[in-house]
C-alpha cells in the first residue's frame, strides 16, 4: 500500500452502554486491525452528556484517524459490521447504544447518497466530535474550506471532559 493510495478518514466513536470505555477501547483496536486500513492517530477518551433524549447514561466518545484505500461505502460496511459485532441495539431514535462508529470525513470528499452523508451532517454542532478531532488534527480544513479551529469557536467544550488516553 503506497502512501498515495490512501485516503485520510476520521471516525467518531461513541458508547453509553455495557462498559462504554471498554467498548470504545476495543473498537479502536478493531479499527487498527481492519484490512486495507491503517490507524494513524486516536484521541483521548472523553465523557460527554447525552445529546438527544434525557435520562440515558453519559457517553464515552473518541475520534480516530484512519488511512484507507477502501471505497467509502466499503468502509461504511466494515464500520457497520463492527457495530453489529458489539451487539448494537437500537431501540429508539437517538437513544442509548453500545457502539456508534460514524464516518466523519473521507479525505476531502463530499458524499451524499441514501446510505452515506460525508462530512457527517451534525459534526459541526457536536463538541464530542469536534474537540477530540481537534486533539489529533488541529489544523484540519473541512471539505468546504472551513477551518476546524473556526468550528471550535462556535462550539464550546461545555461539559465535555477529557478523561484519558
Ligand atoms: N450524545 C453523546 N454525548 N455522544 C454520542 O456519541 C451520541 N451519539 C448519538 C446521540 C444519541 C445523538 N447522542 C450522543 O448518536
Amino acid at each position: 500500500m503506497t502512501e498515495m493510495d490512501l485516503i485520510r478518514c476520521f471516525i467518531g466513536l461513541g458508547s453509553n452502554l455495557e462498559d462504554p470505555r471498554a467498548q470504545v477501547d476495543q473498537a479502536l483496536d478493531e479499527l487498527a486491525a481492519l484490512p486495507d486500513c491503517e490507524l494513524v492517530a486516536r484521541s483521548s477518551l472523553y465523557r460527554s452528556d447525552p445529546v438527544g433524549p434525557a435520562g440515558q447514561p453519559d457517553y464515552i466518545n473518541a475520534v480516530a484517524e484512519l488511512h484507507t484505500r477502501l471505497e467509502a461505502e466499503t468502509l461504511l460496511d466494515r464500520l457497520q459490521a463492527l457495530e453489529q459485532a458489539h451487539r448494537r441495539v437500537r431501540l429508539e431514535h437517538w437513544g442509548p447504544r453500545t457502539l456508534d462508529l460514524d464516518l466523519l470525513l473521507y479525505g476531502n470528499t463530499t458524499i451524499d447518497t441514501p446510505r452515506l452523508h460525508v462530512p457527517h451532517p451534525w459534526m459541526r454542532e457536536r463538541a464530542f466530535v469536534l474537540w477530540p478531532l481537534a486533539e489529533i488534527a488541529p489544523d484540519l480544513i473541512l471539505p468546504d474550506g472551513c477551518a476546524l479551529k473556526q468550528c471550535l469557536a462556535y462550539c464550546p467544550m461545555g461539559t465535555l471532559e477529557r478523561i484519558s488516553l
